[in-house]
């Protein structure tokens, strides 16, 4: 059973395909009713079209404020055709039926991703635009709701077939609420941010469907990027300009990895992470980015292979011309240079993606977790040591280079998961401890695993030795920092807090360590 397509309201701010569309429903004989803009474009395409003031018997007035919020297109789009009730108002308010709402609307999600002022954020919120595709939407008994350019296509077909079937008018109608859904949270997002009040109470929280993935964190499960309004020119989205598509693991990795980059302002000079399974494997700063990049490939070049490689300067062709030398999924860095580009010209499957700049990693944002029934929000972990609020604990007391490290250290075990033992030495990692259940555990692996690097690569001595250590948690008891010492850590960073600080903090005078409490946890889980 298919309902014919007798009038369309038609209202676009992206007008991308509307005269091919205007022209297969007037060839269909199909009556036009459009707003000023959307109707100025119809007509210049040579097609009859009625003006919707026409029909409202109001001019579209207050800048266009107020154009379609009449009943006489919201009863059009309303009115059930089947309720003797419906169909008598109908009649006794002279309202034609409405069977095609296509709208899209106000750009208010382009408009703040540029930047504009807020007196132009705020008219860019469309109001009567979702008002009538949520009218259209509830009554997709009757009425076809199109939303997204994408459905031309599908509706056209069902044109040629007579008309629309009740399947994918419900098709549609979904659609039309993800959009408005997504809308509102958009709008919500930025009011919240304009009122200087980001807390989840005065936020929605849903996403524009940015792109479908092949397929989830395995094949067997599909998946999809969401963009949430919150990007801002560019920075946090990035361009890809090669390589294979980016499949669900490589976005959430490279995410991982260039976060964890950005901790480092390029005016202390490059740097470069390495992330595998969303966990740094390698994060070194250099003198060059060539360097960063292989002081960091030496944290764990086996762990390295497949992996992500960000960097906080442009990439140039030296790095390029190392970093495609090993296997690597996904590289990401502001800019790129074209011989560095061309470089990477020649590895098809190898991706590039460039941001144009680096996020701040102390601006305020949410994260999300998903657990059964619904999902947990919190800011996202924006907090940064001022040394100044450092607390030496031990006799000893760091020197300007254990300083250093330690400082270096404690940024990278922000984004390692938890329990995270990062040891550095010279502004590298020489071992990453992440994930484990307990934290003398992670402790043991990333000392072990230094070991291994140096046995591989024929080092004269291991790398923990003389080299700190950072905890995103409390030690809870000495054991530890016991391992760390005995891998040859002389210095030690960690949040302190534990009932058990006065044992920690004996064993550390005792082993020579120094020791400094930040008063600050990175747990992430
Ligand atoms: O300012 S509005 O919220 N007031 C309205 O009554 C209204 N009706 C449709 N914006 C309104 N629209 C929007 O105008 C549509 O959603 C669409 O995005 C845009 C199309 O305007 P034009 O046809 O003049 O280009």
């Amino acid at each position: 059973l298919r309902t014919p397509i007798r009038r369309a309201l038609l209202s676009v701010s992206d007008k991308t395909g509307l005269t091919e569309l205007a022209a297969a429903l007037h060839a269909a004989g199909t009556e036009l009713v459009s707003t000023g803009g959307t109707a100025a474009a119809i007509r210049a395409a040579g097609l009859p079209v009625r003006d919707v003031s026409e029909l409202t018997g109001f001019p579209e007035m207050m800048d266009g404020r107020v154009k379609t919020l009449h009943p006489m297109v919201h009863g059009g789009l309303l009115a059930l055709r089947d309720d003797a009730g419906h169909v008598a108002a109908m009649d006794e308010h002279g309202i034609a039926p409405i069977d095609l709402l296509v709208v899209n609307l106000y750009p208010f999600e382009a408009t703040v991703a540029k930047g504009a002022s807020p007196e132009d954020c705020i008219e860019n919120i469309d109001i009567g635009g979702p008002a009538m595709i949520r009218a259209a939407a509830k009554n997709h008994g009757h009425v076809a709701v199109v939303t997204d350019p994408e459905d031309y296509a599908p509706l056209l077909e069902a044109l040629a077939a007579g008309g629309t079937t009740a399947a994918f008018r419900t098709r549609l109608a979904a659609t039309a609420y993800a959009r408005t859904g997504a809308y509102d949270a958009a709008v919500s997002t930025w009011m919240a941010a304009h009122a200087g009040d980001a807390t989840p109470r005065r936020r929605a929280f849903a996403g524009t469907l940015a792109q479908s993935l092949r397929y989830g964190e395995n094949p067997h499960q599909s998946a999809a990027f969401y963009l949430d309004g919150s990007a801002r020119r560019g920075v946090a989205t990035a361009t890809q300009l090669q390589g294979k598509e980016l499949s669900y693991n490589n976005i959430n990795d490279t995410d991982a990895a260039f976060e964890c980059v950005s901790e480092f302002d390029p005016a202390e000079g490059p740097a470069c992470v390495i992330v595998k399974h969303a966990n740094p494997c390698g994060v070194a700063q250099g003198s060059s980015p060539a360097e960063a990049w292989a002081r960091a490939l030496a944290c764990d070049s086996t762990s390295a292979f497949g992996g992500i490689v960000a960097l906080n300067v442009p990439l140039d062709a030296e790095t390029a011309a190392e970093i495609a030398r090993i296997f690597t999924e996904v590289v990401i860095a502001p800019e790129a240079s074209d011989e560095a580009r061309e470089i990477f010209a020649a590895k098809k499957n190898l991706r590039l993606l460039t941001t144009g700049g680096l996020p701040d990693p102390a601006k305020a944002g949410l994260t999300f977790r998903q657990v059964a029934g619904g999902f947990l929000v919190q800011d996202r972990d924006s907090g940064r040591l001022d040394p100044a609020s450092l607390k030496v604990v031990t006799r000893r007391a760091p020197t300007p280079s254990e300083m250093a490290d330690l400082m270096f250290a404690w940024r990278v075990a922000k984004h390692v998961k938890s329990n995270a033992i990062i040891y550095a030495k010279d502004g590298a990692t020489v071992g990453v401890g992440a994930g484990q259940m307990s934290r003398v555990d992670s402790t043991r692996i990333a000392a072990r695993k230094a070991e291994d690097m140096a046995k591989a690569m024929g080092l004269p001595e291991i790398p923990t030795r003389g080299s700190v250590v950072a905890s995103d948690a409390f030690f809870p008891f000495a054991d530890g920092l016991l391992t760390a010492a005995e891998a040859g850590a002389t210095a030690v960073i960690q949040p302190g807090g534990s009932m058990r600080d006065n044992e920690v903090i004996a064993a550390a005078d005792e082993a020579g360590l120094a020791m400094v409490f930040t008063g600050m946890r990175h747990f992430r889980h």
